[in-house]
């Protein structure tokens, strides 16, 4: 069956599609090591989650767990109806996060299997996971009307990201990597910008994002954003949202991860970021990083 594709989104610089029955090829080429972000109609298909992972689930079998939002502790059934008073004026808290495989690893089954997608993924590597063990990557966020992701931001340590809506309707910004320069990245934390709201954007205080070209579409039940390595975005729900987000790291994005935890460790000492940096190299002719069939574009 033919890949069937719908353009969500195009601003004259760069689309946004969406696609059904991609083959893993198809995704490595165009979307993987192309670097270009996409929605995926059917990645969570064989999901027992995408009908039982739903807010009320959440509310009725783990109402009495714990919740940090902003900062804030709450029990998991008032935050559930602390959403569904939520209003685009009034917006609950956000991002409320729930680790899935530290804190309800009994749920991994309804998520599995991983996508062919975000295969490998090394990032859960014992190899890989002292520099991976600080980054979240098994996450369910709840969202309700108006809570926005906080600042826009690339993953961290250069991790592919996969967000899969599985209730509700949510809204993602993304701006490419090459504009960079016009997103003022914080200082300390270089994969996050300092500009408070992206789409209303200052132009005196920030005048370089004149030339950015952010897109903004929207995410719907049933479908997976790939956010490719280096790709700025944020995100606010348009309706109450549950969504699953997972991380992958492998050839394609190799290098970036390599720059960047050597970057974090030499923000430590210049001495163990050079062995860092020679265990990586070795680390990655182990897992194949150089080897892959596809190529960076
Ligand atoms: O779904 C969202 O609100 C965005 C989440 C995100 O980008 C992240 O956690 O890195
Ligand atoms: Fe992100």
């Amino acid at each position: 069956m033919a890949t069937k594709i719908i353009e969500l989104v195009n601003n004259g610089t760069f689309s946004v599609e969406k696609k059904y029955g991609m083959t893993y090829d198809e995704f490595a080429k165009d979307h993987l090591f192309a670097g270009v972000p996409v929605v995926i109609g059917d990645a969570c298909d064989g999901w027992a989650a995408k009908d039982k992972f739903t807010p009320d689930f959440f509310k009725s079998e783990y109402g009495s767990r714990k919740v940090k939002v902003q900062d804030q502790e709450y029990r998991l059934d008032e935050f559930i109806e602390l959403m569904e008073r939520s209003t685009i004026d009034n917006p609950a808290p956000y991002p409320c996060k729930l680790q899935i495989d530290r804190e309800y690893p009994e749920l991994l089954p309804d998520i599995s299997p991983r996508f062919k997608f975000a295969m490998p993924d090394w990032s859960h590597n014992t190899l890989i996971k002292p520099f991976t063990a600080g980054a979240d990557t098994y996450e369910i966020f709840l969202g309700s009307p108006g809570g926005q992701f906080p600042y826009v931001h690339y993953d961290y340590m250069g991790l592919h990201a996969f967000i899969t809506q599985l209730y509700g309707k949510k809204e993602f910004t993304v701006i490419p990597p090459d504009q960079t320069p016009y997103v003022y990245p914080k200082e300390n934390n270089t994969w996050v910008s300092e500009v408070p709201d992206i789409k209303n954007v200052d132009l005196e205080k920030y005048p370089l994002c004149a030339n950015i070209t952010p897109v903004t579409f929207t995410v719907g039940p049933g479908e997976t954003l790939f956010i490719p390595n280096g790709w700025w975005h944020t995100a606010h729900s348009l309706t109450i949202t549950l969504s699953v987000a997972q991380d992958s790291l492998n050839a394609s994005n190799w290098k970036r991860f390599k720059n960047e935890a050597n970057t974090a460790v030499a923000k430590r000492s210049s001495i163990i970021a050079k062995m860092s940096n020679i265990y990586l190299s070795v680390v990655g002719s182990i897992l194949g990083a150089n080897k892959s069939k596809y190529k960076n574009s």
